[in-house]
């Protein structure tokens, strides 16, 4: 019966198991009680103490929700809340979510299992939940006004239904959608196989996070809810590089990450060092002869990707959403491009005009991921991350998958940096430099830069970041 019994031990000496803590019979009848989440960091596993056995995920910078068994049903309670979540270190923002964070709790259940959810609305207006991709009776589905009376405030709904097909899914309300979800309230949901299944392999690690964006004015503190496609802070489960835990594997196991996108745009989520395969969707596990090598998957909006590979190169690998965009903390994207302007001699007259004028970006980017320029309270600057060599010059979407030796089965911390093996870095060229030979074209198109004299400077100056 039991699929994974050898796994199972892996775990042990995590965190002991708060599910099916033995509740008096009595109190069954009432609402379970609500668990509350303070902390940001990656939750161990949560190992099922009732129930069906499972291989449970671990969920970025999340957590799973305990349940308590009431006469063979899972019992979840969710509370609808304002929340403030930290999205990256020094910086706060006011959010919605479900139990003290956002995003919410991920609830991990088995195929068959009878579950019911209670949701309790502290929202300042109506809520509902939508279970993203489940079978199930259609009044349960969570569409306010199609499927329901949406939640209201103050109130507690019930949901109820049996986890019919194994899969990962998403929930998140489907009442005043655009505002609650960008406000940040979604969650990850995981129904693992009863038994071994074809299609769905077993691993060694399984994380899951959700893809989720906001638009926070530097310096403020609560997303503005009425962006439609140009936000600023790119998230994975509502934190930012340098705020995302690294996942930390060791070298040989077979690593499952299931990514979902509740975000107004596509992301290419792109993984160095290794190649994965695409082996489910939200529509289920996909059958290995559809399956091919990749090292991008691009996850759509409202899609969920869940790919598998085996961590077989030891190292710190960067695991990140490919738009470069996407890797970047908050700043203007308006500001003209001034690569290649010469600024010389006109720095001090542009100050007597504006004085908070400030010269950036004329020999690229880079120096920004050093600079200590004077940021507002509360935000997080454009490019960061201290790294063994230097400023990582990332934000956003951006985390490292650590592929070491020494790491324990079932050990989730962080190993810290990779000490690299004598002679396998990229190195500074000491030797000879030869005069490079290049071609000489009529009109001076190869000529080395800082050589032609007819060649305008085309400088172009982007308007906004929307479509990115
Ligand atoms: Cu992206």
């Amino acid at each position: 019966m039991n699929p994974i019994p050898s796994r199972r031990n892996f775990f042990a000496g995590a965190l002991a198991s708060v599910a099916g803590v033995a509740v008096a019979r009595s109190a069954l009848a009432g609402l379970p009680e609500p668990v509350i989440q303070t902390s940001t960091d990656t939750a161990p596993p949560l190992l099922p103490g009732t129930g069906r056995p499972y291989n449970p995920v671990v969920t970025l910078n999340g957590w799973t929700l305990p349940w308590r068994m009431n006469n063979g049903v899972k019992e979840f309670h969710l509370v609808a809340e304002p929340v403030v979540r930290e999205v990256a270190p020094g910086f706060k923002v006011n959010m919605w979510g479900y139990n003290g964070q956002s995003p919410g709790p991920t609830i991990e259940v088995v195929e068959g299992d009878r579950v019911r959810i209670f949701v309790s609305n502290k929202l300042p207006e109506h809520t509902t939940i939508h279970w993203h991709g489940q079978r199930l009776p259609n009044g349960m589905d969570g569409v306010g006004g199609l499927t329901q009376r949406a939640i209201p405030v103050g109130k507690t709904f019930v949901y109820e239904f049996e986890a019919r097909r194994p899969g990962t899914f998403m929930y998140h309300p489907h009442a005043d959608e655009m505002v609650q979800m960008a406000m940040g309230m979604f969650g990850f949901w995981v129904t693992h196989p009863r038994n071994r299944h074809p299609h769905i392999s077993e691993v060694e690690r399984d994380f899951c996070f959700l893809l989720n964006a906001f638009d926070v004015e530097p310096g403020s503190r609560t997303p503005k809810v009425n962006t439609m496609t140009d936000f600023n802070i790119w998230c994975w489960n509502s934190r930012a590089f340098p705020g995302i835990d690294s996942l930390n594997v060791r070298l040989g196991d077979k690593v499952r990450i299931r990514v979902g996108n509740l975000t107004m745009t596509n992301h290419p989520i792109h993984l160095h060092g290794h190649e994965f395969t695409v082996t489910g969707t939200d529509g289920g596990p996909t059958p290995p002869a559809s399956r091919w090598p990749e090292v991008t998957t691009d996850v759509a909006v409202g899609q969920m990707r869940q790919v598998e590979f085996v961590a077989d190169e030891p190292g710190d690998w960067a695991f990140h959403c490919h738009k470069s965009h996407h890797t970047m903390g908050p700043m203007g994207h308006a500001v003209p491009t001034m690569v290649g302007v010469d600024h010389r001699g006109l720095l001090g007259k542009l100050q007597q005009a504006a004085p908070d004028y400030m010269l950036m970006g004329e020999r690229g980017m880079a120096d920004m991921g050093e600079m200590e320029m004077p940021l507002p309270d509360n935000t997080s600057p454009m490019m960061t991350g201290a790294g063994p060599f230097g400023s990582l010059e990332m934000g956003g979407m951006f985390s490292v998958l650590k592929v070491r030796q020494e790491q324990k089965p079932g050990d989730y911390s962080d190993p810290g940096w990779f000490r690299h093996p004598e002679g396998s870095m990229a190195r500074e060229y000491s030797g000879q430099m030869a005069e490079p030979v290049r071609h000489q074209s009529g009109d001076g198109q190869a000529a080395p830069s800082g050589r032609e004299a007819a060649a305008p400077l085309q400088v172009r100056k982007p308007g906004s970041h929307a479509g990115h």
